[in-house]
């Protein structure tokens, strides 16, 4: 990610034939920032910068900077992003223009929802459908300053421009229903805690502990279905990433979100709880901050499923 290797597999399934959204112009956006030197190679980060995470002050978008996406007046544009950058978040928004998110990390929401602005954490994906509502022009999509640690100066920028381009012949909306998702069953097993700290030696841990391949930190039972709660002491962000089994958040009713995630934020001095559902991989796994400085300096664990 961090030296520009950073693509998309698109899988596509029943939300792509419903017609009002294949009527829509499709648009890939891969965000990622750059640290070029004078002659065009890319930095080293600093000792500091690692422990931060490292960004660079060339947003790219597709590996080109600030590109155009066009809309149909009238029409829509499906937008679907992934934020393949090491560090930095993005808090996204189109000038003059509310969105609907239609699908997050694991596909499709139930329902569309309508939005204003979205947090895209590092390894997070977003699918959002915006409408070509207003005069004819160009708009940018932003990300707006966000604090997601104590040293990091939030600042604002350009990511892309929206162009109006042509126009959408009648009128069409969203479908009302998307994808049918059941919320995971409360289990019947304790709450599993991660706690996420600042460890010695520039050194980020869970639970206490940095990164060891050969050891087993977390034992589940296929087929269990547990509530993870990530406990984060320090002052910056950290986006949680848990792989093979995609889970829901549990929102602030105590109740699951109805959403496939793999990736969830857990703001500084903060907790957030997940549910996860371990239905039929055996074997090891792992889960980790999505922060490529803090996961190389020890803030990721495996996971044996048996
Ligand atoms: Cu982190």
């Amino acid at each position: 990610m961090a030296r520009g290797l950073a693509g998309l597999l698109i899988v596509r399934g029943e939300i792509d034939r419903m017609p009002e959204i294949a009527l829509a112009r499709e648009h890939h956006l891969v965000l990622q920032d750059f640290d070029p030197a004078a002659n065009g190679v890319l930095r080293e980060p600093s000792v500091m910068e690692r422990m931060v995470g490292r960004e660079g002050p060339l947003i790219t978008v597709n590996g080109r900077v600030r590109p155009q996406f066009s809309v149909a007046k009238d029409g829509w544009a499906r937008l679907r992003i992934l934020n393949a950058s090491a560090s930095p978040y993005y808090r996204l928004r189109i000038e003059e223009h509310s969105f609907f998110v239609i699908g997050v990390d694991g596909g499709p929401l139930p329902a569309p929802v309508e939005m204003e602005e979205w947090l895209l954490a590092p390894g997070e994906r977003v699918e959002l459908m915006a409408r070509g509502a207003r005069a004819p022009g160009s708009y940018r999509l932003l990300s707006l300053p966000y604090r997601r640690g104590a040293p990091i100066a939030p600042t604002q920028f350009t990511l892309a421009d929206l162009v109006y381009e042509g126009e959408m012949e009648g009128d069409y909306e969203l479908p009302g229903r998307l994808a049918s998702i059941d919320p995971l069953p409360a289990p019947f097993s304790r709450v599993r805690s991660f706690t996420l700290a600042q460890g010695m030696m520039m050194s980020f841990t869970i639970n206490g502990r940095t990164f060891r391949a050969d050891r087993v930190d977390t034992e589940v039972a296929l087929g269990a279905v547990e509530d993870w709660e990530f406990v984060n002491t320090t002052a910056m962000d950290h986006p949680m990433h848990v792989h093979t089994n995609a889970f829901q958040v549990i929102g602030s009713d105590g109740e699951p979100v109805r959403a496939w995630k793999d990736v969830v934020n857990v703001p500084a001095q903060s907790r957030t709880r997940i549910r996860i559902a371990f239905r039929d991989y055996t074997g090891i796994s792992l889960y980790h901050c999505h922060i490529l400085d803090h996961e190389g300096m020890g803030m990721m664990g495996t996971l044996a499923i048996r």
